[in-house]
C-alpha cells in the first residue's frame, strides 16, 4: 500500500521548462531493487492535494468553451464503453490475438488530441484503441480490425495492436516495445525536411523508456531540433512489473535533462492538464521546431492484456487509483460547474452505447479478408512522385 501512496504523493505538476542543473535530485529507489517507502503519505496531505487538483481542473474548465468540454467528455466515455465492449467481444471469442485495453488512461489520448491539428502525426504502442478513436478513426473500423475483418482499418490483417490509417496521419499501433519511438523521430525529421509545420506525437509506456531506442531518439531529436513530442504514459506497470522494480531513476521527465530537452510531469487523470501540457509542447514544436518529453502519470485499471491474471497488485491498489478515475473526475467537475445536468449525461451515455453497438454490428457483418489479401500491403506502394 505504501507504494501506491508514494506514487500518489509524487503527483506534482512541474512547470514546462528545461530542467536546471541546480535543481535537487529527484526521488529515487535504492540499489537493491526495493522501492524506498520512507515517504508514506499523510492521508490529510493526499486529500488536500486531490482537492487542489480538483480546483485546478475547475479553473481550466472556466477557461474553456462548454461545447469543447462536452465533446471531450463524450470522447472519453466513448473510449471507455468501446473498451468495455472489446473486453466482452474478447471473452466471447469474437476477438483473438492480443488485446490491451486503455481503461483508466482515456484522459491522456483525449487531452493530447485536443491540442493537435488534424494533419499532425501520431504514433503509439499496441495499447492503441483510444488513440485511434481520439485521432478521428471511426470506432466501427477499429472494432472491425479487432475482429480481424476486411472492414477494419488495417483490412483485418493487423488486429488490436496494429491499427493504422495513413489518411488521418495515424501511423500505428506498434507491438515492439519502444519501436515507434525512432519511427516517430524519423517522421518528425521528414516533416522538417519537407518544410511543413506539422508536429509528431509519439506515445509509449514507461517500460519503453528503458530501451536504447528511446535514448538514441531523444539525443537525435534535440541535436537536429525535430518537432517531435515524446509522451510517456506512465501507468506504473510494464506487464506485471512495477516501475519501482524496473527503473533506477523513476522520474521519467528528469531523463530529458540528459539530452537538454524541455520536459514536464503531468497529471494524467486530468484531461485538461494533459491538453494544456501537450499544447505547450505543440507550440514549441510548431513554432521553434523543438522536441519535448512529457511524463504523463496515469494508471491502467484493467490487466496488461486480456490474458493478465493481475497477481502482481491488489484490488485495494486499483480502487485507490479509481478514486481519481479521469472520466468520473471530469464529469463531477462539469456537474459542479453546472455545465452538464444528469439528463444530458444520460443522453450522452445513450448515444455512446448506440454508437458502440453499431461498431459490433459493423464488425459482425464485415467479411473475412480474402485469401489473396495475404500478398497485399507487404511492400510499400508509395509512388515515385511523393
Ligand atoms: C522489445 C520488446 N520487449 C518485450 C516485449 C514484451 N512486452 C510487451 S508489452 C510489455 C510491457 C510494456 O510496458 P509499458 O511500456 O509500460 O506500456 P504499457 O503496457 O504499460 O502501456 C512488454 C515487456 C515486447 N513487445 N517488445
Ligand atoms: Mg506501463
Amino acid at each position: 500500500m505504501q507504494l501506491i501512496f508514494k506514487s500518489m504523493s509524487e503527483l506534482k505538476v512541474i512547470p514546462m521548462r528545461p530542467r536546471g542543473k541546480d535543481e535537487p535530485p529527484p526521488p529515487n529507489s535504492n540499489f537493491n531493487g526495493q522501492a524506498e517507502v520512507t515517504d508514506a503519505i499523510d492521508p490529510i496531505a493526499l486529500k488536500q492535494e486531490h482537492e487542489q487538483r480538483k480546483s485546478e481542473q475547475q479553473e481550466r474548465i472556466e477557461d474553456t468553451e462548454r461545447e469543447t468540454l462536452i465533446g471531450m467528455l463524450r470522447q472519453m466515455i466513448l473510449i471507455r464503453r468501446f473498451e468495455e465492449k472489446s473486453a466482452e467481444g474478447y471473452s466471447l471469442g469474437k476477438i483473438g490475438g492480443f488485446c490491451h485495453l486503455y481503461i483508466g488512461q482515456e484522459a491522456v489520448a483525449v487531452g493530447a488530441m485536443a491540442a493537435l491539428r488534424p494533419d499532425d502525426y501520431l504514433l503509439t504502442s499496441y495499447r492503441d484503441h483510444g488513440h485511434a478513436i481520439a485521432k478521428g478513426m471511426s470506432a466501427e473500423e477499429v472494432m472491425a480490425e479487432l475482429y480481424g475483418k476486411a472492414g477494419g482499418c488495417s483490412a483485418g490483417k493487423g488486429g488490436s495492436m496494429h491499427l493504422f490509417d495513413g489518411d488521418i496521419n495515424f501511423l500505428g499501433g506498434h507491438g515492439i516495445v519502444g519501436g515507434q519511438i525512432p519511427l516517430a523521430t524519423g517522421v518528425a525529421f521528414a516533416t522538417k525536411y519537407k518544410g511543413t509545420d506539422q508536429v509528431t506525437l509519439c506515445f509509449f509506456g514507461e517500460a519503453a523508456v528503458n530501451q536504447g531506442a528511446f535514448h538514441e531518439s531523444l539525443n537525435m531529436a534535440q541535436l537536429w531540433k525535430l518537432p517531435c513530442i515524446y509522451v510517456c504514459e506512465n501507468n506504473q506497470y510494464g506487464m506485471g512489473t512495477s516501475l519501482e522494480r524496473a527503473m533506477s531513476l523513476q522520474d521519467v521527465s528528469q531523463k530529458a535533462c540528459a539530452y537538454d530537452i524541455a520536459s514536464e510531469f503531468v497529471d494524467g487523470m486530468d484531461v485538461l492538464a494533459v491538453r494544456d501540457a501537450v499544447g505547450r509542447a505543440v507550440k514549441r514544436a510548431r513554432e521553434s521546431s523543438l522536441p519535448s518529453l512529457l511524463e504523463i502519470r496515469t494508471y491502467r485499471f484493467m490487466g496488461h492484456s486480456m490474458s493478465d491474471p493481475g497477481n502482481y497488485r491488489t484490488r485495494a491498489e486499483i480502487e485507490k487509483h479509481q478514486e481519481r478515475d479521469p472520466v468520473k473526475l471530469f464529469t463531477q467537475n462539469l456537474k459542479e460547474k453546472n455545465l452538464i445536468a444528469d439528463a444530458q449525461l444520460a443522453d450522452i451515455e445513450k448515444s455512446v452505447r448506440e454508437e458502440v453497438e453499431r461498431t459490433v454490428q459493423f464488425a459482425e457483418q464485415s467479411p473475412e479478408p480474402a485469401p489473396e489479401e495475404l500478398y497485399t500491403h507487404v511492400y510499400s506502394t508509395v509512388s515515385s512522385e511523393q
